[in-house]
């Protein structure tokens, strides 16, 4: 079996303790070091801290890891060449034995697999702006997977309607959290209204178990604004985004490298104002999750 538990998960899971599963993409090609091993800990100790069991995933020497000691978050973040697995790379990475980095979409697959229902990140992926035919393989996994994802919405390099139009179509809920807009990850609103709006975490936890018990399946997003004293104002970032994608088209990069090249190149453009918003809304989606599967 390629897949494993960590003993602290394993234990929690099997009694019946809340448990919050943690992507490790965002680490190794999300945030730059030294902030990315930070960033992991500190997530772990929120998830904690609120009283839930943390489980970092990710696949080291091709087995799939839900769960990992301090030693392997080090390693994951201070490692060059790691992977970027999604659902396409699980059974290339297993067979080459490789290391690997977990997305929205291949957490959500390890996070079923252990039986975790809350996932908590930054923002899933989506309808790329500049090339309409790049959709993240996280919208899929959505509408099939049976996982909670916490985030702030989609990442704001995204295209934000589309993205959503998506989700509605393949019949995902998007949940917001004491809001009726679709945050835009950087900033608190979008202007993209929302249907279903959660008073507080007890409530969009009730949302996804409702959809669960009357046997649907698939996941749910819940869309957590960032912290209002961490939002950037709009025009600074969308600037920022406007030219990250110029550069991104002007120097051809294409594929799975568009999304890290594209938060890099923003964090520089803001002089590290969206590096800071960034950790901002993670620590408050780590809290937010665990309050959620807690309520579950
Ligand atoms: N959110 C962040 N930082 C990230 C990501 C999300 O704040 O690095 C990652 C997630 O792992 C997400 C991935 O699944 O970006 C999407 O990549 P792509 O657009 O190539 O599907
Ligand atoms: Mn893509």
């Amino acid at each position: 079996m390629s897949f494993s538990l960590s003993p602290e998960v394993s234990l929690a899971l099997a009694a019946g303790r809340p448990v919050v599963a943690l992507e490790s993409t965002v680490i190794a090609h999300g945030l730059p070091r030294p902030r990315n091993l930070e960033l992991a800990r500190r997530m772990e100790a929120i998830v904690r801290d609120c009283g839930a069991t943390p489980a970092t995933i990710a696949i080291l020497g091709g087995q799939v890891k839900v769960g990992l000691t301090d030693d392997e978050l080090h390693y994951l973040a201070n490692t060059d060449g790691v992977w970027k697995v999604s659902r396409r790379d699980f059974g290339p990475i297993a067979a080459r034995k490789a290391d690997g980095a977990t997305t929205v979409a291949g957490t959500m697959i390890a996070a079923a697999w252990a039986g975790i229902k809350v996932f908590a990140t930054g923002g899933i992926g989506g309808v790329h702006r500049g090339d309409r035919t790049d959709v993240s393989a996280d919208l899929p996994e959505l509408a099939r997977t049976s996982v909670a994802v916490v985030c702030a919405g989609a990442k704001a390099i995204l295209d934000l309607p589309a993205t959503l139009e998506w989700l509605e179509t393949a019949g995902v809920p998007v949940i917001g959290l004491q809001t009726d807009e679709f945050p835009a990850f950087y900033s608190r609103s979008s202007g993209l209204r929302l249907e279903a709006r959660a008073e507080s975490t007890a409530e969009a936890a009730a949302m996804v178990k409702a959809k669960w018990d009357m046997g649907l399946t698939g996941g749910a997003v819940i869309a957590a604004p960032i912290p209002a004293e961490a939002a950037l104002p709009a025009d600074e970032i969308d600037a920022a985004i406007d030219r990250a994608i110029a550069a991104a088209e002007a120097q051809g990069v294409k594929g799975k490298a568009v999304t890290p090249f594209l938060l890099a190149k923003v964090a520089e453009l803001t002089g590290g104002h969206s590096l800071k918003a960034n950790i901002a809304l993670l620590e408050n989606n780590a809290r937010v999750a665990a309050e959620v599967a807690i309520a579950l």
